[in-house]
């Protein structure tokens, strides 16, 4: 929520015009096939407008590029990474920055034709190009008291896990730093979510669904080491018939956190409890919602809204844009009660507690252009105005919770 001076200067690195070379030279014919020489897994260039003489490549970011400093004039990209070409060295942004697509099987080719590249960086995605790193910046004063989840690694503070565009899973403690959790591969996961302890050893711990196989896989917390340990086979299969996977918190009140998914072929609304002990998983789901939960397009377990000690849910009903309140009472949820319309804007939501530490919890609205806006929670069920960042430092992610 805070601008620092490397946001400025990514600010200012978009408003010099950052370029992307989308379309390369495909299908042109050099006048010498010089750029099928470039070896795969390297970034080359040449100083001819066609690839042909002599060729430089590297696999590395290179700081300063010394005797082809403002030589590039076509480039080819043959690593699995995006190359961001500053006109500055060192990675700087006082000038323009070209961005270069990964292309590993090198049947494209093409250039900034600039003679400007002073230095190049390869990044495994696109928002690293812009001046921002991997993750969003992320600030969270810390509780009084432990919370009951929205705490990854149990310091009182609400934290945020990220998955970016590659595939890697981030740490973010809420001092506006990121730690590497996981190293890739969490792609493969068509829904991820986390409120509280799943497992009994009071550390809160994440649920996530593989989109191949349906299967449900929980990955215990390690608590005040941010990390997981192995990974456990809670749900064998059968899972991508439901939607709207959401962590809630304790509902039927064994002090485990419970989940909540919708079935997406009867819109019923169904609670599977969390079960610790020596084989912890998911108890047998009970029928929170006969029908029509398939008319809502975010779930949010929000934890307390109505200070009755209970965890809560929020609904965002797909017609209307309404965001609206179901008190959370023992494996049952009470009559719903309307929060405020406007909603549609948001693309995502993530509620982790009340990181603001005035007692209310808060919720995080994420606009579809990747700007968060916070919505911080009231004494009484609801939200002051949002207040919203001064620039999408959210944007290009995939998924944060
Ligand atoms: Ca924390
Ligand atoms: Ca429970
Ligand atoms: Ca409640
Ligand atoms: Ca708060």
């Amino acid at each position: 929520m805070r601008t620092t001076l490397r946001r400025r200067l990514a600010a200012t690195a978009t408003a010099l015009g950052l370029t992307t070379l989308g379309v390369l030279g495909a299908g042109a014919a050099p006048a010498q096939a010089a750029a099928s020489d470039c070896p795969s897994g390297y970034f080359c260039a040449w100083k001819t407008d066609n690839a042909t003489g002599t060729m430089y490549k590297t696999n590395v970011s290179v700081a300063t590029l010394g005797a082809w400093d403002n030589q590039f004039r076509s480039v080819s990209n043959r690593t699995n990474k995006f190359a961001c070409l500053h006109n500055d060295p060192n990675y700087g942004y006082a000038g323009d920055v070209w961005q270069i697509d990964p292309n590993p099987s090198g049947t494209e080719w093409g250039g900034p034709g600039s003679t400007s590249v002073s230095s190049l960086r390869l990044v495994a995605t696109e928002r690293e190009c812009t001046g921002l790193d991997a993750y969003p910046e992320w600030h969270a004063d810390p509780q009084a008291t432990a919370p009951s989840f929205g705490d990854f690694n149990a310091d009182r503070t609400a934290d945020v896990l990220t998955r970016d565009k590659a595939g890697r899973l981030w740490f973010l403690p809420g001092d506006g730093t990121g730690k590497l959790i996981g190293a890739g591969g969490w792609n493969a996961m068509s829904a991820l979510t986390r409120h509280g302890d799943f497992t009994g050893d009071g550390k809160e711990d994440v649920i996530a669904r593989e989109g191949a196989t349906g299967k449900l896989w929980l990955y215990p917390g390690k608590g005040t080491t941010p990390g997981f340990g192995t990974r456990l086979l809670i749900g064998a299969g059968g899972w991508n018939a439901m939607t709207q996977l959401t962590a809630f918190g304790d509902m039927n009140g064994d002090s485990l956190s419970d989940l909540l998914a919708v079935e997406k072929s009867t819109g019923k609304l169904w609670m599977y409890p969390g079960k610790g002990g020596t084989t912890p998983g998911l108890g047998s789901r009970v029928l929170i919602g006969a029908g029509g939960w398939n008319g809502m397009n975010a779930l949010i377990g929000f934890g307390d809204m109505n200070k009755d000690g209970k965890a809560d849910l929020l609904g965002r009903e797909t017609s209307s844009g309404r965001l609206y309140l179901y008190p959370g009472k023992p494996s049952a949820l009470g009559s719903r009660v309307l929060i405020g319309g406007g909603w549609s804007g948001m693309s995502s939501f993530l509620a982790n507690g009340d990181y603001s530490a005035d007692g209310n919890n808060d919720l995080v609205a994420i606009t579809r252009a990747g700007v968060e806006t916070d919505y911080l929670g009231k004494a009484t069920p609801g939200f002051q105005p949002g207040i919203a960042a001064p620039y999408a430092d959210w944007a290009d992610l995939n998924g944060n919770f």
